[in-house]
């Protein structure tokens, strides 16, 4: 079968284009990775290219060896991808010692995968120990409300997972992990990588400070789901803190724990302190 044809390459088109929908891709923003299944890489196997050069990720990923991703071009642009998916997005595999990819598969003018690769696959990595092989996708955006609050909100997990959970009835049930924040780091190395990384090992969704936002999911409604909750929840607090400084009532610690009783997750406490509202 040819690439563009397989399920899963349209299935990634869709989500892409709908993040540059939502606004969340301005010019070359944003990258998104799916850890392509066996049978589906023997689907479109007549199509890939093996013959491509080895090059360096940047960081090791052992136990990402033989796998293969379907990734953005680094410096190509969201709303490209469902016209011209052959110049924007490839398909990579991984070498045996989890350092080198080859591109197998379009950016057929050149090119590299997205500039977040190491994050990329250190998140699909962290994922795969933590929860076996069902998460298959990481999605890096940028988010405007997100992005506002990572200058007023302190820039920590306690901190953006209280007051995004405070937002929508759904959120603990959608995120009851909570979320993760990474402090501004210089992007597109390894140490963000690392630091990410380390986050995605708790929860399923990390803040980047002043630049956006990455989820994993295991498959493309569910990531783009929770990002697009996040976000949601996010536009909220940007609207009630533009209407007053407090909120005048809220959903209450208590009431946190009668939620999480009914709908059967489980919330740490270290999110349900006592505050102000
Ligand atoms: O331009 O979003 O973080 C791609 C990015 C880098
Ligand atoms: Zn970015």
């Amino acid at each position: 079968m040819k690439v563009l044809d397989a399920e899963f390459v349209k299935g990634y088109m869709r989500m892409a284009n709908d993040g540059w929908l939502e606004g969340w891709h301005e010019r070359n923003g944003g990258n998104l990775s799916y850890r392509i299944k066996k049978e589906e890489v023997e689907s479109i196997k007549e199509d890939l290219d093996m013959s491509g050069e080895w090059r360096e990720i940047g960081t090791t990923v052992p136990k990402l060896a033989g796998e293969f991703f379907l990734v953005t071009g680094s410096g190509k642009y969201f709303r490209n991808v469902i016209i011209n998916p052959e110049d924007s997005i490839c398909i990579i595999e991984i070498d045996e010692t989890g350092a080198k990819y080859r591109i197998c598969w379009g950016l057929v003018n050149g090119g590299k995968p997205t500039s977040e690769l190491p994050s990329h696959l250190m998140n699909h990595e962290v994922k795969i120990a933590a929860k076996g092989d069902s998460y298959r996708v990481i999605y890096h955006c940028h988010p405007a409300n997100t992005i506002a609050l990572t200058f007023v909100l302190p820039l920590t997990s306690e901190a953006f997972t209280r007051e995004l959970w405070e937002m929508a009835t759904e959120c603990p049930v959608v995120f009851p992990e909570g979320i993760g924040v990474v402090p501004w780091m210089v992007p597109g190395g390894r140490d963000i990588a690392v630091a990410t990384s380390e986050l995605m090992k708790e929860y399923d969704v990390a803040i980047w400070a002043h630049h956006g936002m990455f989820a994993a999911g295991q498959d493309f409604d569910l990531t783009f789901g929770l990002m697009h909750t996040v976000e949601k929840a996010a536009e909220i607090l940007v609207k009630v803190r533009s209407m007053q400084p407090y909120k005048t009532q809220t959903i209450k610690p208590d009431e946190f724990r009668q939620l999480a009783h009914d709908f059967n997750v489980t919330l740490p406490e270290k999110f349900l302190y006592e505050k102000q509202v």
